[in-house]
């Protein structure tokens, strides 16, 4: 366990050998040092968006100030400068992720990565009866593009179940794969439970069949190592604004020969080769599924996101926030009345929890009048909290800047609200 010094100064690990100074990580998000209700900010809904540091910020300013202009058409040397730098941020993606460039789309976000492999691959692919398999535990993003996408094609939604800790039952989605499953989409984390799946296994599974798979990596990339190649993915999605970067940037991988056979999803500039009225030529991938002036700064500030967390190390950080979870975990265990929403055994730093008579809203308000930030609600998987019986939890949602401190913060709120409402 790490030692608490000063408000914020946590040393993780207490090891003289880590490198993982939490006091120094904090001091480079400006936003994380305000006063909430005249108390420190303890920001916990990290699952929901991230706070940026300043390198993002400056990445940000640095565009608009000096290289603006538009990309892919301009001979002129802001136009240049704009295409290098947004070229750039395609290649420190696809190196995070282990993929090549051709093989990153650039989108508003996981949503939209989403929906574009339902439009595009989904229905070039599907037929009458075909079947498209999702689990209990995913976003309404995961859910809703391929519900849409089974109303359009007459292909069903097949559901694998959880179990009551939260995890995928891997019997249970073996045995609903079958001749006419085409599809398998799946959160590599859950945001509602910080359940992490075992993405590489169900690709095993579904690459013996032939069947594709869709990763939704929205709540993995912030803190796990991710090798779509590892994986064996061949679609992967995730958002900026997720792992520190901005809003409104989201990314796509797709494996090269998925993406070369896909048609468009949307027209427009960008995404062809020639036009004319007697017929149309597509751009080759990934260009072919950007259509529009795309997010240009996003795409910058995304890629500063990226070599932030490089310079800190997904490993460090990732030990970081299993800390946090740990003492999270023990801290509201103890708490007469908690009971702890998610208990995987292989679990991301997110924490649901309900208390004992009191509505999930009313123990947010109560730790928001305290400085906490979290999120309650159903998170945007109402099938999960239905299945799980509940119609909310409440969810701290860690990220590399929380320290535990704010875990004991935290649990001392929670402990507020329950002799306020108990
Ligand atoms: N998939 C998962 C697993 C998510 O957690 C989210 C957002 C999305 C997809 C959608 O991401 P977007 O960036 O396209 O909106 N999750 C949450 C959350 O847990 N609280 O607020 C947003």
């Amino acid at each position: 366990m790490s030692a608490v010094t000063a408000p914020g100064t946590v040393t993780a690990g207490c090891s003289p050998a880590s490198r993982f100074d939490v006091a120094r990580v904090r001091a480079d998000f400006p936003a994380l040092g305000q006063l909430v209700r005249g108390r420190p900010l303890v920001y916990l809904d990290n699952a929901a968006t991230t706070q940026k540091p300043r390198a993002v910020v400056e990445a940000l300013v640095g565009f608009y100030t000096r290289d603006c202009a538009n990309v892919h058409r301009g001979v002129h040397e802001l136009s240049q400068r704009a295409t290098e730098a947004y070229e750039s941020a395609r290649r420190t993606v696809a190196r995070f992720l282990n993929a090549t460039p051709d093989e990153i789309v650039f989108t508003r976000g996981t949503t939209e990565a989403i929906n574009l492999v339902a439009q595009s691959f989904g229905r070039s692919i599907l037929a009458e009866q075909d079947e498209i398999l999702v689990t209990e535990l995913e976003h309404h993003s995961n859910i809703v593009p391929w519900q849409m996408l089974a109303e359009q094609t007459g292909a069903r939604l097949v559901v694998a179940p959880i179990n009551d800790r939260g995890e995928i039952v891997l019997e249970e989605l073996e045995r609903r794969l079958n001749e006419r499953t085409r599809l398998i989409a799946l959160a590599h984390v859950s945001n509602a439970l910080g359940t992490v799946n075992p993405v590489e296994e169900i690709c095993r599974m579904a690459r013996q069949r032939g069947i594709a798979v869709l990763v939704d990596g929205a709540q993995a990339v912030p803190h796990l190592r991710v090798d779509v190649r590892a994986l064996g993915c061949d679609f992967y999605a995730f958002s900026g604004h997720k792992i520190y970067g901005p809003t409104g940037i989201g990314v796509l991988y797709g494996k090269a020969e998925l993406l070369e056979r896909m048609p468009p999803y949307q027209g427009g500039g960008d995404m062809i080769r020639s036009v004319s009225f007697a017929g149309t030529l597509y751009n080759d991938p990934p260009f072919r599924f950007e259509a529009g002036t795309p997010h240009i700064a996003g795409a910058i500030g995304l890629a500063a996101a990226i070599e932030y967390l490089d310079r800190l190390g997904l490993g460090e950080i990732g030990r970081h926030e299993q800390e946090l979870l740990e003492a999270a975990t023990i801290a509201l265990a103890e708490i007469p009345g908690v009971r702890l929403v998610g208990t995987a055994r292989h679990k991301a730093a997110v924490v649901s929890f309900v208390l004992d008579g009191v509505h999930p809203h009313d123990v947010a308000t109560v730790l928001d009048h305290e400085g906490v930030a979290v999120r309650a609600g159903h998170h945007c998987a109402q099938p999960l909290m239905e299945r799980l019986g509940l119609p909310a939890t409440t969810r701290a949602s860690f990220a590399l800047y929380n320290t535990l401190e704010e875990v004991e913060v935290l649990a001392r709120a929670v402990r507020r609200a329950r002799e306020i409402f108990g």
